[in-house]
């Protein structure tokens, strides 16, 4: 249920990445600071900003403006927009999820040197539930590392194991609904993925993980390609509704 294909693009191919990913933020911040958006404030108080079809999702805590993420993203790069038919992606994520894999979603994730901060336990699932219901018991991400991964710059920890127990009971005091709650972590099965750069690492909607923040010098930099059986809506041309996460623990 989790794979981890080390260094699968090249250091030439994560350069080029790296140089996309960059010029994708610098243009996405200069239309926010622009003005061209929308702001929309989640119940944690976090701030999300959508612009040219990005919904910016700033750090909360940065001294100055810091991005954590852009979603969806693969439109705003013909490369990124190409990864969607990598082989080397298309391939191990069709085996993941039992049927040919299309898009979902693709993210954009910086955790920027000393201002990336942590990513609580939680499982991808109840969100995209609240999008599509069922159907998002299928869906599963392929993260692509543009940075080493270390435990100092907060690399992922996953449970593994965890998606055999599907949807874990919510943190009754985190204000999204979308946390899980710490208390029925068992952090002794903990595993913290450290892989070089171009390292790709895939699990399940209900893998439950977190990441720590980076507390280094240098930044820490991913891409996050969510796949679904293909033919299915894709999240942009869904509405998240809250209400659906009754059915849930
Ligand atoms: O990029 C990370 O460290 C965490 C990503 C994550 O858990 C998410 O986007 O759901």
């Amino acid at each position: 249920m989790t794979v981890l294909l080390r260094e699968l693009f090249t250091a030439a191919e994560v350069d080029r990445l790296r140089d996309v990913v960059e010029r994708v933020h610098a243009e996405v911040v200069s239309a926010a600071e622009a003005g061209e958006t929308t702001v929309n404030v989640w119940p944690d108080g976090h701030r999300l900003e959508t612009v040219r079809g990005t919904t910016i999702h700033w750090e909360p805590d940065a001294v100055g403006k810091a991005v954590r993420s852009l979603s969806p993203v693969s439109h705003l790069d013909p490369l990124l927009e190409s990864l969607w038919g990598e082989p080397r992606l298309v391939e191990p994520m069709s085996s993941l999820i039992g049927a040919p894999a299309g898009r979902f979603v693709a993210k954009l994730n910086f955790k920027r040197a000393g201002v990336g901060s942590e990513f609580a336990w939680h499982q991808d699932f109840p969100y995209w539930y609240g999008c599509c219901g069922a159907a998002a018991y299928d869906i599963a991400t392929a993260i692509v590392m543009l940075d080493d991964n270390t435990v100092e710059n907060g690399a992922m920890t996953l449970i593994p194991g965890s998606p055999a127990e599907g949807p874990v009971r919510r943190d009754p005091l985190d204000p999204t609904g979308l946390l899980v709650d710490p208390t029925v972590v068992d952090e002794s099965r903990a595993v913290t993925v450290e892989a070089p750069a171009g390292s790709v690492l895939m699990f399940p909607g209900l893998m439950i993980h977190r990441s720590a923040p980076n507390r280094t010098a240098t930044d820490r930099r991913s891409l996050l390609y969510c796949f679904q059986p293909s033919g299915r809506p894709e999240l942009s041309a869904l509405h998240y509704n809250p209400e659906r996460l009754v059915d849930l623990p």
